[in-house]
């Protein structure tokens, strides 16, 4: 179905820039989206980093149900790794970053330098931009738009490293694969995107089905190609011999989930039962 199997050269020059900069810096951010904080998290990124302090960063939380996320970071807290939510776009929750960043120790005069890091399209470079309080990094709304890496001085405090976003090669749980692909850290060329939203509506059927109703006026239901159909039809997208154009149903579902126009949802909840070190298992590469 959704078989995303790939390894382009970039992410293993990302990977290599991770591993050259860790001895400049005191800590690693890693930025994830608080919609699927644990299928955009980096399996292996204990691994990638060693001993350096990690701060899990659920960003776009604006668009999350806030409950989940809560129940996120108290997940985190858990498992003895500090993590806070954030809107990157509105900055919003970057106080407890200051608070989490006087915790560690300084070793020499110089200001603290954390390298950023994650999947790509989570709002790395948005976050860093917040945080130096201009816009230094580029930013967009699709996977890719960091190419190489980037310091940026955030005041006399702080510098950050802005790297690309990085994905494993192969995603083995289709269901991370296919979170990663709603969320948009996937690039489009990539993606049977029909298929992608069928799943996405069958998602939004279970859990949020009045997001669907409310949004595009459908009923929801088990079949999904119906919805999909109706999604077309409501919007008006026909092509050639007044069948409906399900490709563009699609694309408008998707970036609209994106958005956030659907309302704010949360991809997946923390399992209580999980341990740190199940969390911290490469369980897809
Ligand atoms: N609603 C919302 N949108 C955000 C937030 N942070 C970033 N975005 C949007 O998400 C998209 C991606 O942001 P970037 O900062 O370019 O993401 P990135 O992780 O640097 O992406 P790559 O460099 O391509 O890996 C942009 O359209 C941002 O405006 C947030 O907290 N909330
Ligand atoms: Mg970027």
């Amino acid at each position: 179905m959704v078989d995303i199997q790939w390894y382009p050269g970039h992410m293993a020059k990302t990977r290599r820039i991770i591993k050259e900069n860790l001895k400049l810096v005191d800590l690693v951010l890693e930025i994830v989206d608080a919609r699927a904080p644990k299928s955009t998290h980096i399996p292996d990124i204990l691994e990638l980093i060693g001993s350096k302090r990690l701060i899990v960063v659920l960003n776009k939380a604006d668009l999350a149900d806030d409950k989940v996320t809560e129940s996120w970071v108290k997940f985190f807290s858990k498992k003895g790794l500090d993590s806070l939510s954030v809107d990157s776009r509105r900055k919003v929750g970057f106080k407890k970053l200051d608070e989490i960043v006087k915790t560690i120790p300084k070793q020499t005069r110089r200001p603290l330098r954390g390298i950023v890091v994650g999947v790509p399209n989570v709002g790395k470079s948005s976050f860093i931009n917040q945080i130096a309080g201009k816009k230094g990094a580029k930013t967009g709304n699709k996977p890719g738009i960091t190419r190489g890496k980037m310091w940026l001085k955030a005041g006399d405090k702080i510098e950050l490293l802005d790297t690309p976003g990085i994905l494993w090669p192969k995603i083995e749980e289709e269901m991370v694969g296919l979170k990663l692909a709603f969320l948009g850290c996937i690039k489009e060329e990539l993606l049977n995107l029909e298929e992608v939203s069928l799943k996405l509506i069958e998602f939004l059927v279970k859990k949020y089905p009045e997001a669907l109703s409310n949004r595009y006026g459908v009923e929801p239901c088990e079949n999904s190609t119906l919805i999909l159909e109706q999604i077309a039809k409501n919007r008006g997208f026909i092509i050639a011999g007044g069948r409906y154009d399900t490709l563009r149903a699609a694309k408008t579902l998707l970036k609209e989930f994106q958005d956030g126009k659907l309302g704010r949802i949360s991809l997946e909840e923390p399992d209580e039962e999980e341990t740190q070190e199940d969390w911290q298992k490469c369980k897809t590469c």
